[in-house]
Formats: C-alpha cells, sequence, structure tokens
C-alpha cells in the first residue's frame, strides 16, 4: 500500500509509523499530531468491529511515552489485562490489522505473541502484570541481563490482591522495575474501595497541579542515574508528600514514587518515566489519565466510559448499531430483583462488573444489598461464604471465565462449609471475540469436581428463571447456574419432566438418546429432526440439573441403543464424561459418544463461527449421530470418527 492511500485511513503522520522508532524520533509538535491521529484512527477502525474503545483513548500518550523512553522488545513492556494495548499495536507496526480487530482470523483483541515480538503476556485477566514482572526482574537478575521491566497497571486492576502481593515481593527483591499506574479513576464503572478512595482524593487535592509542575521541573533538570536520582526522587517525593498525603501509601511499601503526572502530556510521562528507568530499583509512576479522552461520546458515558462496546457502533453518538435484544444477562437481572423483592435474605455480589452481569439492575432497587469488591473474584466468594454464615443467601454474578481463579475458595470456603451460595456464570461456553483466556468452558469440568456443587445450565428464558429460583431455595450448599453470551434463545417448552430432566423430544423408535446441554437444546431438537429423516429415532433431553449427574438420565440412558452428549464445554470432565462414569457405575453399557469443546486454545472469532470450526453445529451433530447410530446396525457408510479430535487437529 503507497503512503498516499494508506493515508486516506490513517492520518499522514501514522502512515509513517512502522514501528516504534518512527515514534522516538518525533518532535513534541509531531507528538501532538500523532496523538490526535491515532485517536481519529481507533474511533474510525473500533467504531466499525466493536472493542475496548475508552481505555484505549485513554492511554495514547502514555503508550507514545512508553515506546520513547524504553526500547521494546528488549525491555519488556507488560500491560496488565491488555485491553488498552491497541496503541501498543499501532505503534509497533500492526495498523492494517484493525480492520478485522477480534474478527476470525484478525488482530487480537489483546496482547498476542504470535502477533508481534512487542506482546508478551496474553492472559487477559486483570492484576497478574505484576507478578510476571517481578519474575521478569528476577530472571534478568540472575542471567546478568540489562533489560527494563515495565508493567502498566490500572487503578481497577490494582484492587485485584495479587497486584498486592506483587508489590510486596517488588519491594522486597529491589529490582529494578516501572509500575506505571494508568489512573482513570475507573473499572468499568468507577474504581471502587480503600485504595480507589485514596487516589482520587490524591487527584482532587487542590495541590494536584503543583505537584505537576514540581514533578516536571525537578525531573527535567536532573541527571538521572545513580545516587542524585535518588535523591531527586527523595526530594519530590517529600515535595509531593507535603501537597499531597495520600501516595505515602506506596512509599510505606518501600517503592519508589513518581507522580502523580498528567497522563496526557506525552513531555511529563516521558520524563517521569526516564527517571524512573534509570532509577535502579522498584519505582511507581502514577499517570493520571482520563478513560475515553477525546471523544465525546466516551468521555460522557457515565456507565463506562464505553469500555468495550461489544459490536459497531455510532460514531456520532457512541450507540450500537445491533439492533437491542433481550440478553441472557437481562433475563438472569430481572429475575434476580422479582426473587429479592420476595426474600430479604438474597444479595447480589460482583467483581467490578455490575452492568455487564446484570446485577446492576438488582443495586438499583436494593442498593444496600448488593456489594461490588472490585477485581477480586477470589474475596467475592469467600466473602459470599461470610455472608452465607451469616444467615444471607449471596448471588456471585460472574463471567464463567472469571470464576476459574476462585476454584479453592468455592471448594473449601463455599463447599466445603455446604454454605448456600448461587454462583451465576454468565457468558459461560464458547464467547467469541476476545478468544481464548475469556472462552467460558472450563467451569463444568472444573466445578463438576467439588462435592455438594449442583450444577444448572438453562437452555433458555423460561429455564433460566426457573432454575435461579431453584438454585436460591437450595440452603444445604452452593449452586452454579451457567448460561452462554448473547440473545437469549426461544423459549423450548417441555414435552414432560423424568425426575429433574425435560424431555424435549421423542418418537416411537428409542434409538438414540440425546443429551443437549443449557443452550444447545435448539441444536438437540434440529439433530433430531435431521436424523428423523434417516429412519432413526432421537429422544432429546435436557437435564437442567447437570451435576450431580441425575438419576433419571442414566435410566433413560439404558432405554436407548446410543448416547450423545452435546455440551458448550471442555470435553475432559465434562456432563458426557461425567454421564459416562454415572453409567459405567450403575452398569449400563449402551456406547455413549460426548460432543463437546476440546480442552486447546481456541482462536477468536464469532460464537457461531467458532462453534461451526469445532463442529457443534446442528448439521455436524446430525451427521454424526447418524453415522455412529448406522455403524451400530452395521450399516455406516460413513467412516466413525472421533468428532472432537478431529476439531482440535484443525485449530
Ligand atoms: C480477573 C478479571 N476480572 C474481571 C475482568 C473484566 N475486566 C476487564 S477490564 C476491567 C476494568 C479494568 O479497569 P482498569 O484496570 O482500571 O483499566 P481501565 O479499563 O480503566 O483502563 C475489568 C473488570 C478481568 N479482565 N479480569
Amino acid at each position: 500500500m503507497s503512503v498516499e492511500e494508506d493515508t486516506a485511513n490513517h492520518g499522514p503522520l501514522l502512515a509513517t509509523v512502522r514501528g516504534p522508532q518512527d515514534v522516538k524520533r518525533m518532535s513534541a509538535e509531531q507528538l501532538d499530531i500523532l496523538a490526535a491521529e491515532i485517536r481519529d484512527f481507533l474511533i474510525a477502525k473500533v467504531s466499525r468491529t466493536g472493542g475496548h474503545i475508552g481505555p484505549n483513548l485513554g492511554v495514547v500518550e502514555l503508550t507514545l511515552a512508553l515506546h520513547r523512553v524504553f526500547d521494546s522488545p528488549r525491555d519488556r513492556l507488560l500491560f496488565d489485562t491488555g485491553h488498552q494495548a491497541y496503541v501498543h499495536k499501532i505503534v509497533t507496526g500492526r495498523q492494517e490489522g484493525f480492520d478485522r480487530l477480534r474478527q476470525r482470523g484478525g488482530l487480537s483483541g489483546y496482547p498476542n505473541q504470535a502477533e508481534s515480538e512487542h506482546d508478551l503476556i496474553e492472559n487477559s485477566h486483570a492484576s497478574t502484570a505484576l507478578s510476571y514482572a517481578d519474575g521478569l526482574a528476577k530472571a534478568y537478575a540472575l542471567r546478568g541481563e540489562r533489560r527494563s521491566v515495565v508493567a502498566v497497571v490500572g487503578d481497577g486492576a490494582l484492587t485485584g490482591g495479587m497486584c498486592w502481593e506483587a508489590l510486596n515481593n517488588i519491594a522486597t527483591a529491589r529490582n529494578p522495575l516501572v509500575i506505571v499506574v494508568n489512573d482513570n479513576g475507573r473499572s468499568y464503572s468507577p474504581t471502587i474501595g480503600g485504595l480507589a478512595d485514596h487516589l482520587s482524593s490524591l487527584r482532587l487535592n487542590p495541590g494536584y497541579e503543583k505537584v505537576l509542575d514540581t514533578v516536571k521541573d525537578a525531573l527535567g533538570s536532573t541527571p538521572l542515574v545513580g545516587k542524585p536520582m535518588y535523591e531527586v526522587l527523595h526530594a519530590v517525593k517529600k515535595g509531593i508528600k507535603d501537597a499531597v498525603a495520600p501516595q505515602a501509601m506506596f512509599e510505606d511499601l518501600g517503592i519508589k514514587y513518581v507522580g502523580p503526572v498528567d497522563g496526557h502530556d506525552v513531555a511529563a510521562v516521558e520524563s517521569a518515566l526516564r527517571a524512573a528507568k534509570n532509577f535502579g530499583g522498584p519505582v511507581i509512576v502514577h499517570a493520571v489519565t482520563r478513560k475515553g479522552y477525546g471523544y465525546r461520546p466516551a468521555e460522557e458515558d457515565e456507565a463506562d466510559c464505553l469500555h468495550g462496546p461489544s459490536s459497531a457502533f455510532d460514531i456520532e453518538t457512541g450507540q450500537l448499531v445491533a439492533a437491542p435484544s433481550v440478553k441472557w444477562t437481562h433475563v438472569f437481572a430481572d429475575e434476580l430483583v422479582a426473587v429479592a423483592d420476595e426474600r430479604p435474605d438474597v444479595v447480589g455480589i460482583t467483581a467490578a462488573m455490575a452492568e455487564p452481569t446484570g446485577i446492576a439492575t438488582l443495586a438499583r432497587r436494593y442498593p444496600e444489598r448488593v456489594y461490588d469488591v472490585g477485581i477480586a473474584e477470589q474475596h467475592a466468594v469467600v466473602s459470599a461464604a461470610g455472608l452465607a454464615m451469616g444467615g444471607l443467601h449471596p448471588v456471585v454474578a460472574v463471567y464463567a471465565t472469571f470464576l476459574n481463579r476462585a476454584f479453592d475458595q468455592v471448594l473449601l470456603d463455599v463447599a466445603m462449609h455446604k454454605l448456600p451460595v448461587t454462583f451465576v456464570l454468565d457468558r459461560a461456553g464458547i464467547t467469541g471475540p476476545d478468544g481464548p483466556s475469556h472462552y467460558g468452558i472450563w467451569d463444568m469440568s472444573a466445578f463438576g469436581v467439588v462435592p455438594g456443587l449442583r450444577i444448572a445450565a438453562p437452555r433458555d428464558a423460561a429455564t433460566l428463571r426457573e432454575e435461579l429460583r431453584e438454585a436460591v431455595a437450595i440452603d444445604d450448599g452452593p449452586t452454579v447456574l451457567r448460561f452462554p453470551t448473547g440473545t437469549v434463545a426461544a423459549d423450548l417448552p417441555a414435552l414432560r419432566r423424568v425426575g429433574s430432566v425435560d424431555v424435549l423430544a421423542e418418537s416411537a423408535r428409542t434409538d438414540v438418546l440425546l443429551v443437549a446441554v443449557g443452550a444447545f437444546g435448539h441444536l438437540g431438537m434440529e439433530v433430531a429432526a435431521r436424523v428423523a429423516e434417516q429412519g432413526y429415532g432421537v429422544t432429546v433431553v435436557d437435564p437442567r440439573w447437570v451435576r450431580p449427574v441425575p438419576a433419571e438420565l442414566v435410566e433413560l440412558a439404558a432405554g436407548h441403543r446410543l448416547v450423545v452428549s452435546v455440551e458448550d464445554g471442555v470435553r475432559v470432565g465434562g456432563v458426557g464424561d461425567a454421564l459416562a462414569q454415572a453409567m459405567r457405575d450403575a452398569d449400563v453399557r449402551v456406547p455413549l459418544r460426548d460432543l463437546g469443546v476440546p480442552a486447546d486454545w481456541h482462536p477468536h472469532g464469532s460464537r457461531a463461527q467458532i462453534l461451526a470450526d469445532l463442529r457443534l453445529t446442528a448439521q455436524d451433530v446430525a451427521r454424526d449421530v447418524t453415522g455412529w447410530i448406522s455403524g451400530l446396525d452395521g450399516t455406516s457408510v460413513e467412516p466413525v470418527r472421533i468428532v472432537a479430535d478431529d476439531a482440535a487437529a484443525q485449530n
């Protein structure tokens, strides 16, 4: 592409940026223009694909300064969570990728090692970067390598306990390491908690402007190495201390502190970073930024500063282009309020995601009955244990992927104590554009091993409401309710109920028992229709409660020639696996095939695309079921395949 063509999309200066060296050689005036072009670029591109627009608009100058002061990839830039790394991608030669951001085969929404040598952490779960940084700095010290390690962490991510465990170790190890606190006062919504209050009092302090000047003057005019540097930092520190007290918190940890600096002033951030780089020990650079900076719909969006529109949005208004639909989240949120109206003991907990999980609806009705604990899932679970011990029934609403890190707390603190806590796992199963770390595919396997924990997987709005009520009625142990992302499936009424199992379809012939887990109920119906065309009878059931395995499911299995399970979770230890074990235990010798998600790292794309890649479509499942059942007759025309392994090989 010629520069002329390029500039049509990118702005003339941005089009010349092919790598960090191009940013390094720019003048102050050029940097201002570049920052503006990057904002235009981000808004133009992300408005077409969806993505984390608000956080990235807030780190434009900060990222430019990082790449001017440090030499990535030799120096290591670590972005906590990683949703704010778009500008880093732009600077490191990936502008073209933004047309297919978060789309199948396109640019990832997070740092990604396969994309660039400038990327390192791919996990996208918050509050880990400081621990990575601690380890990297120790490794470089031991190996005698002189490389800078820089971690960028948001004030939201700092509410996660792992950050504080890391700071404790970083302070003791004393290795050179730069921690940039990107303080915009927000997680999705305003950051909560004691730390957040500390930081915001710092921002609001009238001495703030004075502090910025002090920092700029002192750092701009001083040699930046060794002992003098320490003295500068020390002096600056004292100056700040006189002006604003709360930053003592960082000093008390034994880590040098520079700040607050205006995070939208490249020169100011740059001089703070240079000072920190040359200090020779751990330093915190406190940069104050504004989420959504420079784009009015984001700056004025009170809910979350346009944190991450899920799909294309209108540039003028920031509103999603797609017609609104009723999501699984909405059904849960409304029913929870209805339950809470009847049950004063029901309370809600969210880990910094009140709106995305729907808990905000309960908070609007009963503000005193909802607790936002920050990005602190482990604490959320044990705090729920305490609430339950205190006589309440907590409903902990998190994305499925984020409960993984609280496994031990669910196991021992909640389940071992047989406490009535309901975990509501939104975005369970294959989620899509956020990629492998956001897939909620481990919950049924991981939490399936927890003694006394019951897991429900509703198939539609009606069963979601029903199973939520069943879950909060259980008072002798924990429950999990898991449902996928997106628009809720149309109601699919059962023909009858056997024990707790819903029979969705049956025929005169009982060839195949198809166990359709959760939202795969509709898929099950379509499979049954297709297989019926081949002359075989399929009974489609929705177990509703998948753990423990309902005894009726095993009895139904015994009455068929073949059992096929299909679930939106990993096969290892999944519902099919558990059913197979239950059938073995009951000496039911009917063959079973379990379809699900291979335990692998699946790429980003739309949910429908990824499910199709995994051959979890009605067409594929019907073809497999027909092949297997006809194989039992000895009439198989197609080779019987281990379906999910085939799919794994494609990834
Ligand atoms: C363990 C975990 N829980 C929840 C999330 C969802 N999440 C993504 S970004 C975010 C807010 C992060 O706030 P902050 O670190 O201040 O960054 P900002 O978006 O404000 O730049 C949250 C809660 C996550 N990524 N990881």
